[in-house]
């Protein structure tokens, strides 16, 4: 079993709040959201961050991007929605498996 809590998201065998799913990719909703509608997009294969990327994932990170976008408008952020890949323990990364956050809703968000 593998000791990635994302790996055993993606397995099944530690439960989410499932937005979509399908070969490649997985949604589901953080466990600690800082705003009203906060999900997490995750690729199914292991990859420990985006430092780990090459040219071979661009297509995977593209399609992690444009469904993050649909799934944001899906659960009604149309004013908009942040955007966050953390990197790295210098980028503030705690679960070194790839996720794109998304989040927004309520109050307009702070200016970064
Ligand atoms: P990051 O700092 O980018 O590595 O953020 C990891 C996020 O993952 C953090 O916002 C909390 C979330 N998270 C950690 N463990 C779990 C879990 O077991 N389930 C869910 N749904 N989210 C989790």
């Amino acid at each position: 079993m593998s000791d990635c809590i994302f790996c055993r998201i993606v397995a099944g065998s530690l439960p989410s709040k499932k937005l979509y799913e399908d070969d490649g990719v997985i949604a589901f909703h953080d466990i600690r959201p800082i705003a009203p509608v906060h999900f997490l997009v995750v690729p199914k294969t292991h990859i420990a961050s985006l430092s780990d990327c090459s040219t071979d994932h661009e297509a995977l990170l593209g399609r992690m991007l444009t469904l993050g976008a649909r799934l944001a408008r899906e659960q009604g952020l149309h004013a908009g929605f942040r955007t966050m890949i953390n990197t790295g323990k210098g980028g503030g990364q705690e679960v070194f498996h790839l996720h794109i956050h998304i989040f927004g809703g309520g109050t307009t968000l702070p200016k970064v």
